[in-house]
Parts: C-alpha cells; sequence; structure tokens
C-alpha cells in the first residue's frame, strides 16, 4: 500500500500532492493509542529543532527525514508503509510500535515561597531582585532500555513568559536523590522583583530518545507576601533615680523578636519624652544586642537589646516618659512598651 503524505504549510493531508509552501519543519505526532492511528489523527507542531523532518509512530525505517529535501519546491514525500498485508481494506494506516514514557507524578520544594524570607539586604524594598528557587522531582515510567530525557519550564502564570527551563535528571547527583530509580530531579531558579507576587507555572514533560513524548504535568509555584511584626517584651529598667547633685547612669534592657525569625529585627529604639511632655533632643535613642559592655549588653545576639544612659546632675527632675519600640526589615513595628521614670532630686 502506498501513502502519499503531503507537508502543505501546516497542514498535512493523505493522498493528494501540492507544493511545499515554507522551509519549516513540522512533526508529525500521533498519540499512541492501542492498534492502529488514521492519517485524520494526525496533526503538526511546529518544531523548534531545525532540519529534521520526523514521522513517529511509523515504523523506524520511515521515521527521520531531511527537512531540507522536504523543503524542495513541487515536492512530495511517498512513503511505502509497511504495514503487513498490502491488501488492507481499512483506513488505518499508521502502525504504533513504541511506548511514549508516563509521567506519573510532579512535586515541588517549596510549592509556595514567602518572599518575605528572601532577604538582600538590611531593609526589604519592593524594588529588590530576589532569587526564587524550588526543586522539581517527576516521576517517569518508561519501557524503554534508552534514557529518558524529561524537562521543565516555568512561566508566568500572568505574562506566560517562560522565567526558566532545563532538563529534570536521574543521574544520583544533588539536587537527584537516587540514579535509576525513575525519580528525576532539577532545582530551577529564576529572579524577580519583590513586588512580582503571583502564581507561576511549572509543567514537565518526558520524551524516549525515539521521539514518544509523555503527557505534560503542570504544578503551580505560589509567590507571596507574609511578614509578621516584630515583638518587644521583658524590658528591666528603674522607675525611679535620684540625682543626687550629681550624674547618674541607667541600664536599659528589653526583649525584641520578630516570628521570622530574630534576625528580622533591625532596630530596637526608645524615644524619651520630658516631664512637660517635649521629646528629648536626642529621640531615638538606639538599643544594641552588640555584647559590648559600653551598651551595657552582656551577651551579643541573645535578642536582648541594651543602653546605658547618663543623666547630668541638671537633669530636669519629674516624671519622664520612655518609648520602646522594635522594628523589623519591612520597617513594621512592635507594640510599644512605656517606661516612667520619675527623676528626683
Ligand atoms: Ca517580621
Ligand atoms: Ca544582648
Amino acid at each position: 500500500m502506498t501513502i502519499f503524505i503531503v507537508c502543505s504549510g501546516s497542514s498535512i493531508s493523505s493522498s493528494t500532492t501540492g507544493q511545499l509552501t515554507q522551509d519549516d519543519c513540522y512533526e508529525v505526532d500521533v498519540n499512541r493509542t492501542k492498534g492502529k492511528q488514521s492519517l485524520s489523527q494526525l496533526h503538526l507542531l511546529p518544531r523548534t529543532l531545525p532540519g529534521i523532518f520526523s514521522i513517529k509512530n511509523t515504523r523506524s525505517v520511515f521515521s527521520r527525514y531531511s527537512c531540507s529535501r522536504l523543503a524542495r519546491p513541487f515536492l512530495f514525500i511517498s512513503l511505502v508503509l509497511l504495514l503487513g498485508s498490502c491488501e488492507k481494506e481499512d483506513n488505518s494506516l499508521v502502525d504504533s510500535t513504541g511506548t511514549p514514557p508516563l509521567l506519573t507524578q510532579v512535586s515541588l520544594a517549596p510549592s509556595q515561597i514567602n518572599s518575605d524570607t528572601i532577604n538582600v539586604g538590611s531593609n526589604r524594598q519592593p524594588d529588590d531582585l530576589l532569587t526564587i528557587t524550588t526543586t522539581i522531582v517527576a516521576r517517569v515510567q518508561s519501557n524503554s532500555l534508552l534514557p529518558t530525557s524529561v524537562n521543565y519550564s516555568v512561566s508566568s502564570s500572568d505574562s506566560l513568559r517562560i522565567v526558566s527551563q532545563g532538563a529534570l535528571l536521574d543521574d544520583g547527583l544533588v539536587p537527584d536523590q537516587s540514579k535509576g530509580d525513575g525519580l528525576f530531579t532539577a532545582k530551577a531558579s529564576f529572579q524577580i522583583r519583590r513586588v512580582q507576587l503571583g502564581k507561576y507555572i511549572v509543567e514537565v514533560h518526558a520524551q524516549s530518545p525515539d521521539g514518544y513524548r509523555s503527557n505534560a504535568i503542570i504544578t503551580p509555584l505560589v509567590v507571596f507576601r507574609d511578614n509578621h511584626p516584630p515583638t518587644i517584651s521583658d524590658l528591666v529598667a528603674p522607675e525611679s533615680i535620684q540625682l543626687g547633685n550629681q550624674s547618674q547612669v541607667l541600664l536599659l534592657t528589653v526583649r525584641a523578636n520578630d516570628p521570622d525569625g530574630l534576625s528580622d529585627v533591625v532596630r530596637v529604639v526608645f524615644n524619651s519624652y520630658k516631664p512637660d511632655s517635649s521629646a528629648s533632643g536626642s529621640n531615638p535613642f538606639v538599643m544594641y544586642d552588640d555584647g559590648l559592655a559600653t551598651h551595657g549588653d552582656e551577651k551579643a545576639g541573645d535578642g536582648i537589646f541594651s543602653l546605658l544612659i547618663s543623666l547630668p546632675a541638671s537633669t530636669q527632675v519629674g516624671t519622664y516618659r520612655f518609648e520602646f519600640q522594635a522594628f523589623d526589615r519591612s520597617n513594621e513595628p512592635s507594640d510599644i512598651i512605656i517606661l516612667r521614670l520619675s527623676v528626683k532630686p
């Protein structure tokens, strides 16, 4: 039985002739099912690999043709498909002889990323350039003895722009855990501005060396912001002090923390207000968790922030108000702890 397959523009037809109108290469893709496929089920996909015209699911002897040959004007391709008996009466023209790999599972770790946990400076800014990283693991079943290729792409769900793509490997090398277990792994990274929140689409598919393509699995990767304000507690300070005609030194300590980690606390301060409620000219007073004796801090990095202040003998007597507050990398403030300090002559 002789089958004429004619490539014309973006369509393919059987048993007709015509002119090849462009040099583009196309891949004839047939989703394999049991039994045979008729040409009416063929469809064309633009091929990214130039120079090859491949017809899948036909017998291998006819599986590849050079594109340059196909692209000649007025040339049509004659394929003799040796499908058993030439006396077959039905329209089943193409026999499926291979098995596409099967993608059964794709997972991301993590699949949700809080971009407020990614810091590139002491303060989080909307224009910060962040590197988003996730590990993709795909489970692939293949009957082929030859290596299967597995690829991923990550695209923005808004613009559909691909931001990352590459191969998943089953080679036992990091990030893949075990060679040849059918679990293919890749670490995908891409960069976004901190304000570019939303959903990204991770698409994975596998392909056998002879061109059989698996199903695709699409998995969402969500990038969101979720900062938590810092906390402040455990103020240790005197409630009154007697000047006695000489300067007095006070030690003030307070504990600060943050649900996003102590490292998210970037500033602990207090503001001082005089007995007449006017603000001190030295506000804000910065407290330190640096372990330095000059600041009165016992231990660096323990979350207890300290400051030594000196009240000269000339200090105006009366009740002072101190307001303590912590700030995190998003410049979110904690609650305020108030100290009322009575300064006596
Ligand atoms: Ca925080
Ligand atoms: Ca400390």
